[in-house]
């Protein structure tokens, strides 16, 4: 690690956080920036990192000194043409920032959701007797962790049902371009404009359903709480923001029960505690790795101080493993207390979409617990390189099932 001289209270490192080894396995990294000091200068991007609880913690909680309007990637919007529209959400401060997330809000909370619960179960229900009845071999990550998102979120906004094999591609692209343009970003340009036609095309009301997600959203413009030009952009972040990282998120539940039998055991004595293993799976694998924001004035951190209109990178996945703040950060464990995670962010922007992933969550993990005894790995799992989430590619497993689809 070098100083450079102008910066001397930070520690400065070249290190790519968007190069593939790290993103593969991203954990040698966040311990050495959580050691490094409290704040890291990133010399290779001209941007700053924050990689303990307390500090990432305290920028997501602050808006008004770390502004998400200038874009929550790398990308500074300010100075360069943003890749599309920018959100309405994530990419937006109060007060713009306000009506679309009180509108999204409304429609995605648990009261919302009530009715959605039981179809979902049973499209668990169905989906684990399917997978099972091939056989006590499969990958967990196609055949459930993929699946179940697809198979109920989409009819939940109420998409057609033509094209929604792009929604992962399109979700995959989205996030790798919070990063830097970079090889992961480059493989995937041809596809740029044939997904972004298709997403922006299923937001227009006549593509919704009249019972979805969407209708919702273009009802409360009809109210006057957004205008006819916002609502597509809103459905469209539900389409970004939501199908990826339920995958994702599912998948690392699934293999933190594959590589640890006994939370596995806990959760079929339990079932009632799959939320709050689902939030632990958050926490231990973090699927959403990293977010920036940008200084709005000279912020000071720990002493260092960032100059005003600077990036700043926040670890979430490294907040969610301080030991600073967390008793044994790298175990899976249903028994802790996970709450106060920033996996699915903090503050104002903190994840709209939660109480429908862990609906999902709860769901899936219900059903398969219901029907299988033990789960193990049966081959090395393959992480997908993404520049902002933690994903994967291929999860083997084995099964017992648990005979007559009873815990007992
Ligand atoms: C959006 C959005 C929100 C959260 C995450 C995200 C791609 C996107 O509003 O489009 O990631």
């Amino acid at each position: 690690m070098t100083e450079a001289p102008e910066r001397a209270v930070v520690p400065a490192d070249d290190v790519d956080p968007f190069a593939h080894a790290v993103l593969l396995d991203p954990e040698p990294l966040h311990q050495a920036l959580r050691a490094a000091g409290p704040v890291v200068y990133l010399s290779r991007y001209d941007v700053y990192a924050l990689a303990r609880y307390e500090h990432v913690h305290a920028a997501l909680v602050d808006w008004q000194h770390f502004e998400s309007g200038a874009g929550v990637g790398l990308a500074d919007f300010r100075r360069e043409e943003p890749w599309r529209p920018p959100s309405l959400l994530l990419e937006a401060d109060p007060p713009r920032h306000d009506a679309p997330r009180r509108v999204l809000r409304e429609i995605l909370a648990p009261p919302a959701l009530r009715r959605l619960r039981a179809a979902w179960s049973t499209g668990a229900e169905e989906l684990v007797d399917q997978v099972l009845s091939n056989g006590p071999e499969f990958d967990a990550f196609t055949a459930l962790a993929e699946a179940f998102p697809l198979r109920v979120f989409p009819d939940a906004v109420g998409l057609g049902p033509d094209g929604r094999e792009n929604l992962l591609p399109y979700g995959n692209l989205a996030f790798n371009a919070f990063g830097p343009v970079n090889d992961l970003v480059r493989a995937d340009a041809h596809r740029v404009a044939e997904l972004s036609a298709w997403v922006n095309a299923q937001c227009a009301r006549e593509a919704l359903s009249e019972d979805g997600f969407g209708a919702r959203i273009w009802a409360a413009a009809d109210r006057g709480e957004l205008t006819y030009e916002q609502a597509p952009l809103v459905v469209r972040s539900l389409l970004t923001a939501g199908v990826d990282t339920t995958v994702h998120g599912l998948a690392a539940a699934l293999y933190g029960f594959a590589t640890h039998p006994d939370q596995w055991r806990r959760l079929r004595e339990r079932p009632e505690s799959a939320r709050v293993a689902f939030d632990e799976a958050v926490r231990w694998q973090s699927p959403v790795q990293t977010f920036f924001r940008t200084a709005t004035t000279d912020v000071t951190i720990a002493d260092t101080v960032i100059p005003a209109g600077t990036k700043i990178l926040m670890f979430l996945g490294s907040a969610n493993r301080d030991p600073a703040r967390w008793a044994e950060p790298d175990r899976f464990d249903l028994a802790r207390d996970p709450s106060g995670h920033v996996g699915f962010g903090m503050g104002i922007h903190q994840c709209v979409g939660q109480h429908v992933a862990r609906l999902e969550a709860e769901t899936l993990l219900t059903a398969l617990a219901r029907r299988v005894e033990r789960i193990e790995l049966t081959g090395t799992p393959r992480r997908h390189p993404n520049n902002t989430l933690r994903s994967w590619e291929s999860l083997p497993v084995r099964v017992r099932p648990s005979g007559n689809g009873d815990v007992h």
